[in-house]
């Protein structure tokens, strides 16, 4: 069994007992006077060489990477506080009563719109202070993430400042009235594109977006394409949110790159929603842990100056040995009770400690602030992270949740559900801030604004002006940028000459033919997540470099060949590993650098499609949200395609999840014609049309002759469908995408040389774009019943050609169902449904129904249904391609 003291002594909460106090003594004199005598640097070295021989001699280490139970900076280093106490405090009230009244207004209005007040409160300070004094406005000063459910708080703030109106204030969580009407419940830019930068609601994401922020700060710099130098990231996350493994997915790396121009900061409340994030245990402990073991420099942020005084008369440490007995679930009860409680339960619990604050009355026990309720404390917090060099900081700030809300939310087990309070709590609440609110205002729940020439409103835009403006704020003054025309593809759309080559190897070069664009090249931003071979893109780590802050500190392996792995500090391509949540997070900073930075960047995340959508899904819908502009390649794509890798790696399913992100535009195409057109155009749309799209096209394996451009076919690959071949009295109609394209042609030749029955095949580069065009068709007609009717592309130039149509796709049968509402007739949609496995291409198309044979079937099945031939046909043409049924459809279990 393990041994639970053990355990809890690694994480610093219990010191074992002193079987020889006298002893222990003499060691510690010892030690001081060492430090007297030869400085800290000799007592560092002397420590080294103690430990040196107890690893020697094995004995078991203490938990190294922990520190007390106290702050970081020590009273004497910590800077002086620049600001005006008073009036920050006065301030820090009127944001605190208005992000309440908001709240609660909009639930008394309607209990269903939900909000959260006790995040905002527990956070308050730490946000005040970094409004104050640190966070610089506009695209050449910091990127700061809001803690999400900390947004009431920043609205409230916004419309002190004058940003926000009143009327947007009372539609907070009302958004169905326009644009501009409402407020967002989190931070949201799709919602609310001149106010919020980040999007972080979807707990994780924030901290992992925002290492990758400040990594492309960096990256920026090294290019020589700006200056980013002096700038930071601020991210401000919650402490259960640490839980999440995207919050620790790049502690590392930015630890190991040194982004000291990054700062988190953790509001240790230490709550989550259900209850304490380590009941058990001590979050701050073990986060220092994990931090300082990842490389980063740790600040403790835990009590306020109250505590100084205390810290400084305990000789003996009785403080420190009692807050390392305690637990949080014990820490969550002294928040949620008064000063006589906490007497009682924390300090009376040792006569040593009794007696060190029996000068202190209960309220003064009361008043002793945790240290992310304390200015003085956060500033110097903040102002040592700003100020450390060469690693990325973190500030454990350990703060109460529902802070102010007395025994209706703080320290509460529910405290993050509390949105309606009543008048007492209200009335309360407004005592314990001292705000200058009369008890009918407080009922009423009005807002709250001094006059403009007041001191806190004077202070308040003061401090701002000084530090560039107002925040957050979402600008998107970039330059457009001029993309090659279609012409400049023409070794593309000219086709391969009979060269068999995959859609991905076509994609290759074409990115290698943007990367020397004189113009445009240095904007192209190539992502990996080491499948750069895999993909055929070794040849890039030649041409451009992978990106490197150190440079190439080794001689590579195969510095000998031409195209040798090259690293360099202006790398151009981000080669994250094997870790497509850091490569999207990578993706996101360069798909939103048009407005972070005012400088439009064009990325090009290629990844094995089975781990994009389906495995950082939450990520690209977060893309989505904060208006990316880039391209994302799902590369080996297609259930069947993928032939070997199995049930794991081969993807059918991602084109249906991206269909559902609305500005996100799906694209399956068969030839490197299609492809280079809808880049193309997609970079025009992007770069030159400052359109907030991004593209997600699936690129395949399979190689094949690719042909030159039919033309007049631009326009219709871009609308999504396109007549490929034409046959003369055709009575089908057969639709395919990617590779299965071919097979779709070759069913026609089946059908034609196997049945004389001619057939049309129809190459479809978007199933979702020819989706939403029947969507708005319909949509227009169904409430504009007097206008014209509109017609879909489908069913334009589906309308001269009769007979059933036949779709088949490398994805599910959902992916071609996507356009069956605009096909008004008999419609077949073939697909690649069930779990994938691993055998031949061919043998997989069969195994899944979908091949030439399958689609031949198909047809003629739908031609019978018709009435068009008879049942005997289909009969035959089972019997003549030796079709025989399995017992179970692929797609059941
Ligand atoms: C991925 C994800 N899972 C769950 C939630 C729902 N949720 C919102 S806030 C919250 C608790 C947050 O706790 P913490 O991070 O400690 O922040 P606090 O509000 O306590 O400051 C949860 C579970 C979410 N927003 N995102």
């Amino acid at each position: 069994m393990t041994d639970l003291s053990e355990l809890a002594a690694a994480f610093w909460r219990v010191m074992p007992a002193d079987p020889d106090p006298v002893e222990t003594r003499e060691w510690l004199d010892a030690f001081n006077s060492l430090i007297e005598s030869g400085g800290r640097e000799r007592a560092t070295y002397l420590l080294r060489k103690l430990l040196d021989e107890a690893r020697a001699r094995r004995v078991p280490m203490p938990p190294v990477l922990n520190t007390p139970y106290c702050n970081s900076i020590a009273l004497a280093e910590q800077s002086p506080f620049p600001g005006n106490l008073d009036i920050e405090a006065r301030v820090s009230a009127l944001v605190r009563w208005n992000a309440l009244a908001m709240v609660v207004r909009a639930n008394r209005g309607a209990a269903e719109l939900g909000g959260h007040i006790a995040t905002y409160a527990s956070i308050a300070d730490l946000f005040e202070v970094g409004f104050n004094h640190f966070f610089r406005a506009g695209q050449n000063g910091d990127a700061v993430f809001f803690q999400p459910h900390a947004s009431p708080g920043i609205y409230a703030r916004a419309w002190l400042e004058g940003r926000l109106s009143e009327d947007q204030l009372n539609n907070y969580r009302r958004e169905t009235g326009g644009p501009g009407t409402g407020l967002s419940s989190y931070c949201h830019p799709y919602l609310m594109p001149d106010f919020w930068q980040f999007p972080n609601a979807s707990m994780g994401l924030g901290p992992v977006n925002a290492i990758y922020q400040a990594r492309f700060m960096r990256y920026l710099e090294h290019r020589g394409i700006q200056q980013t130098a002096g700038r930071k990231v601020w991210a401000f996350v919650g402490d259960g949110e640490m839980d999440e493994p995207e919050s620790l997915a790049g502690l590392s790396l930015a630890a190991r790159e040194g982004l000291d121009n990054l700062i988190f900061v953790v509001n240790c409340n230490l709550q989550r929603l259900d209850g304490p994030v380590r009941g058990n245990g001590s979050l701050i402990q073990e986060l220092e842990g994990l931090f300082s073991g990842a490389g980063w420099h740790v600040i403790k942020l835990l009590w306020g100056s109250e505590w100084d005084a205390l810290f400084a008369r305990d000789a003996e440490h009785v403080i420190l040995k009692r807050l390392h007995e305690t637990v949080d679930g014990e820490f969550q009860k002294y928040a949620a009770t008064d000063g006589r409680f906490n007497r009682e339960q924390f300090f009376n619990k040792d006569p040593e400690l009794q007696a060190l604050v029996s000068h202190l009355s209960d309220d003064d026990i009361d008043r002793l602030r945790r240290g992310g309720h304390d200015p003085v404390k956060i500033h110097a917090a903040y102002r040592a992270a700003m100020n450390h060099q060469g690693r990325p900081t973190v500030i454990l700030a350990q703060t109460k949740k529902g802070y102010g809300m007395g025994h209706w939310g703080q320290g509460k087990m529910g405290a993050h559900q509390q949105k309606k309070l009543e008048d007492d709590a209200l009335l309360a609440f407004r005592d314990r801030f001292a705000l200058p609110i009369s008890d009918a205002d407080v009922k009423a729940l009005k807002f709250w604004k001094p006059a403009d020439d007041s001191p806190e409103m004077r202070y308040l835009h003061a401090r701002r002006a000084a530090l560039g403006g107002y925040l957050p704020a979402r600008v998107t003054t970039a330059p457009k940028l001029a993309v090659p025309a279609p012409e400049a593809y023409t070794r593309i759309t000219e086709g391969s000459g009979g060269r068999e080559e995959s859609t991905t190897m076509s994609f290759v070069k074409l990115l290698a033919q943007l990367l020397k664009d004189p113009a445009l090249g240095k904007h192209i931003v190539p992502i990996v997540a080491d499948e750069a071979r895999t993909f055929g893109m070794q040849s890039l780590f030649r041409q451009v470099a992978i990106y490197s802050p150190f440079g190439q500190l080794y001689e590579p392996e195969d510095r000998d060949e031409l195209l040798y792995y090259k690293e360099a500090q202006d790398g151009q391509i981000l080669e994250e590993g094997i870790n497509e949540a850091g490569a999207m997070s990578s993706w996101i900073a360069a798909a939103t650098s048009y407005s972070v930075h005012g400088t439009p960047m064009l990325p090009f995340y290629i990844f094995y499609s089975m781990f994009g959508f389906q495995r950082v899904g939450d990520l690209i819908w977060q893309a989505g949200d904060c208006r990316s502009r880039g391209f994302l390649i799902g590369a080996t794509a297609g259930r069947t395609t993928l032939s070997g890798e199995g049930l794991q790696h081969q993807d059918g399913s991602s084109q249906l999840i991206a269909s559902t992100v609305p500005n996100c535009r799906a694209w399956d195409p068969a030839y490197g014609y299609e492809l280079a057109t809808i880049i193309q155009d997609g970079a025009r749309r992007m770069l030159e049309a400052q359109e907030d799209v991004f593209y997600y096209i699936t690129v395949m394996n399979e190689n094949y002759a690719q042909p030159a451009m039919p033309p007049g076919a631009r326009d219709d690959i871009l609308r999504g469908m396109y007549l490929l071949q034409a046959a003369p009295q055709a009575k089908l109609q057969l639709l395919g995408s990617g590779t299965i394209l071919r097979e779709s042609i070759a069913a026609a030749e089946l059908l034609h040389d196997d049945f004389g029955i001619a057939a049309n095949v129809w190459s479809v580069t978007s199933w979702s774009e020819l989706r939403r065009d029947g969507m708005a068709c319909a949509r227009h007609n169904r409430l504009n019943p007097g206008a014209t009717p509109l017609h879909s592309h489908v069913e334009t130039v589906l309308a001269p050609h009769g007979g059933p149509v036949i779709a088949a796709s490398d994805h599910v049968s959902a992916v071609p169902d996507l356009i069956r509402a605009y096909i008004p007739r008999r419609y077949v949609a073939l697909g690649t449904d069930g779990y994938g496995r691993s055998d031949t291409r061919e043998k997989l198309r069969r195994f899944f129904e979908m091949d030439r044979h399958h689609i031949a079937i198909a047809a003629l099945s739908a031609l019978a249904d018709d009435g068009a031939v008879g049942r005997d046909t289909v009969a035959a043409a089972v019997a003549r391609y030796a079709i025989t049924a399995a017992p179970a459809a692929p797609w059941e279990v």
